[in-house]
């Protein structure tokens, strides 16, 4: 019997797969997500315990994944921890094994809930970071986890370890020694390579907000940047706030499609709801959370999307 812990390789995904880690030593650990969830977990054999953070379940093999969940589960052990909006077809007292779902928190907070009694301090700073790197940390057990730290110390912290983590985003080997570094209690900043690389893309993203202005496109509510060379959640970001504008989109083109991160503070809009609805009728597909989100649009779709997106603003805009 092995036991594994298959995690998104973002800055929740990590801390959650530290968490988990702390509490299951002897367990390997995977990075994965949603489109390769299905074939990773077959690294897993049917005894063994998997242990799935931060991993949406993606719409588009759902039946296969669930089939493969209650295999685990049937002579090992599944344990499903995530925050990520469902489809409105499935409950989450429809996923085999022992599910711990919950949209308003991160992954972060559930996985140090759901693992808490074998989790010694200070192990719920990982979870404050973790939560803070998915901007959820306003919630009620973080702000209590919160109240053990010197906040300003703590989200040096984050910040270490979000922008160390910037530009590695498939070196998988160094994504996992931060794993292992973080599930011992130690800071990120104690990291040598987290430091280095973080100094490095802070001066980086410095020299680029300045530049970005100029690569701004605006439609109505709506800016966006494509193919800059930058994180695309950072410019999605960026765009929106230098731009004033209620929707910050970030994309790259590739292989004929544009994959994009999308941005909001507007708490009335939900960008996950409206994306799974635009996103298949221009032939792409996305979602994710309601004021960060991910698309991925055939190219020549781009511009209407964009226009759907605004519509969309307008839409809430009128009913107030
Ligand atoms: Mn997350």
């Amino acid at each position: 019997m092995s036991k594994w812990i298959f995690t998104h390789s973002d800055g929740d995904g990590i801390c959650s797969g530290a968490l988990a880690l702390a509490a299951n030593p002897e367990a390997k650990v995977f990075f994965t997500h949603p489109v390769g969830l299905l074939e990773d977990l077959n690294n897993a054999g049917a005894s063994d315990v998997v242990i799935i953070c931060d991993i949406a379940l993606s719409e588009n093999n759902i039946p296969q994944i669930l089939e493969r969940f209650s295999e685990i589960n049937d002579s090992g052990r599944l344990i499903y921890i995530d925050h990520h909006p469902l489809p409105e077809w499935l409950q989450s007292y429809m996923i085999p094994g022992t599910v711990f779902h919950d949209t308003k928190s991160s992954a972060s907070e559930l996985t140090y809930t759901f693992f808490r009694d074998g989790l010694p301090w200070p192990m719920d700073r990982v979870a404050i970071c973790g939560a803070i790197a998915d901007y959820m940390d306003n919630t009620p057990v973080i702000s209590q986890l919160l109240h053990g730290w010197d906040k300003r110390a703590v989200y040096f912290e984050v910040g270490v370890l979000v922008q160390g983590l910037e530009g590695h985003k498939r070196d998988h080997d160094f994504k996992r020694e931060v794993v292992y570094h973080l599930s011992r209690g130690l800071p990120p900043s104690s990291h040598q390579g987290l430091l280095k690389s973080a100094l490095e893309n802070a001066r980086r993203e410095e020299e680029i907000i300045r530049e970005l202005g100029r690569y701004i496109h605006i439609h109505g509510e709506v800016a966006y940047l494509l193919n800059i060379p930058f994180p695309l959640g950072k410019s999605a970001i960026y765009a929106r706030a230098l731009a004033g504008t209620i929707i910050g989109v970030a994309g790259e083109t590739r292989k004929g499609f544009v994959d994009m991160s999308i941005r909001t503070c507007e708490e009335n809009l939900d960008l996950n709801n409206i994306l799974r609805k635009i996103a298949p009728k221009l032939g792409g597909s996305g979602g994710g959370h309601p004021q960060a989100a991910g698309a991925r649009i055939p190219e020549e779709n781009f511009k209407k999307f964009i226009e759907e997106l605004n519509e969309a603003v307008k839409r809430l805009k009128s009913q107030r």
